[in-house]
């Protein structure tokens, strides 16, 4: 059966991850994950995206918001609230202790790549879930109305309501790919780009420069973010608009040409898809919206056996 490495970023690529998980064989898929959400907050390294992909595949993520944990508390986030301290970013009582535990480690001198193993390990998660590179990358968003603000206030602070004029990727060209990840990743027969943001999940992954170097070899299908004219969830089509362009599945696959084989649109979309085939991409039209484990299975068994034809 052919290997699959999913990048993801983000609620909708964890949830596809865990589709993924769910349908295939441990030793089949591996997980890249984007990093450049990452934050140093209250002194502890946060990396929101490695902690909703690693909820995601345990079962204890939240429902409801899709990152943070099941079950969760807030008996320190009120205190610190009590304390008219810094409550922009809401830290629960147990993804506070995965927090705590992966600074403890870091500090410790062991990668990202190892903590993030050794995290999943607690987790009892038998898929191996790679941060896209153990260095420290931020993602830096251009805002008309603060300027350069790191992704989390973007996204959170803000609610990503200010206009993006531009995004780097801080520090990207020294950023250097784990053994391990690199082997994963020269190992596999597929790649998916799970449904996430483009310019804030999969570009920052493409552009760990032996990470895209290497998926130029490998047979690429990527899912849309966008049904219909939104992103089901985050700024996605609001870049689009933001760029002057309509937000359309096939405007993600725009994105991707050159690189990817196959991409995955929503039925919403479905008189998207002949333009797409037009530029030498094959389309899966399909439902893509991933409401609970069994819709999350079925897209991801879709997804693999449609990418495993091409
Ligand atoms: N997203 C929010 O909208 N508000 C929050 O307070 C928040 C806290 C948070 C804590 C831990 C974590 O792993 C994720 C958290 N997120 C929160 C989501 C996070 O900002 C985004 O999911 C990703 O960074 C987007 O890719």
């Amino acid at each position: 059966m052919k290997k699959v490495v999913a990048l993801a970023g983000g609620v909708g690529g964890a949830k596809l991850a865990r589709g993924l998980a769910r349908v295939l064989p441990n030793e089949n898929l591996s997980l890249i994950v984007n990093t450049g959400d990452d934050f140093d907050h209250f002194g502890l390294h946060i990396c929101p995206d490695l902690d909703t992909v690693m909820y995601n595949l345990a079962g204890n993520f939240n429902e409801l918001t899709g990152w943070g944990r099941k079950d969760e508390t807030w008996t320190c986030f009120s205190e610190l609230e009590k304390m008219n301290s810094e409550t922009w970013f809401r830290l629960g009582d147990r993804d506070l202790a995965t927090h705590l535990e992966r600074n403890r480690l870091l500090l410790s001198g062991k990668s990202l790549t190892e903590v993030t193993a050794m995290l999943c390990k607690e987790n009892h998660i038998a898929n191996d879930i790679f941060p896209m590179t153990d260095d420290f990358v931020p993602t830096i968003i251009t805002t008309e109305e603060y300027g350069d603000i790191p992704f989390q206030e973007y996204f959170v602070k803000y609610h990503f309501e200010p206009k993006m004029l531009d995004y780097h990727y801080q520090d990207i060209k020294n950023a250097k790919l784990n053994p391990q990840t690199r082997h994963a990743l020269k190992e596999c027969d597929l790649v998916i780009f799970c449904p996430s943001n483009p310019w804030l999940s999969i570009f920052p992954i493409l552009a760990v420069t032996e990470i895209s170097e290497i998926i130029g070899k490998k047979t690429c299908v990527a899912v849309s973010p966008i049904v219909g004219k939104q992103a089901i969830k985050g700024p996605a089509a609001k870049i689009f608009t933001e760029k002057g362009t309509v937000p359309s599945a096939k405007e993600v696959a725009r994105l991707y040409r050159g690189i990817i084989k196959g991409f995955v649109l929503d039925q919403q979309n479905s008189d998207e898809s002949e333009e797409i085939n037009g530029w030498g991409i094959i389309s899966l039209v399909t439902d893509t919206i991933m409401t609970d484990d069994l819709s999350k299975e079925r897209l991801a068994r879709e997804v693999f056996e449609f990418a495993s034809k091409l």
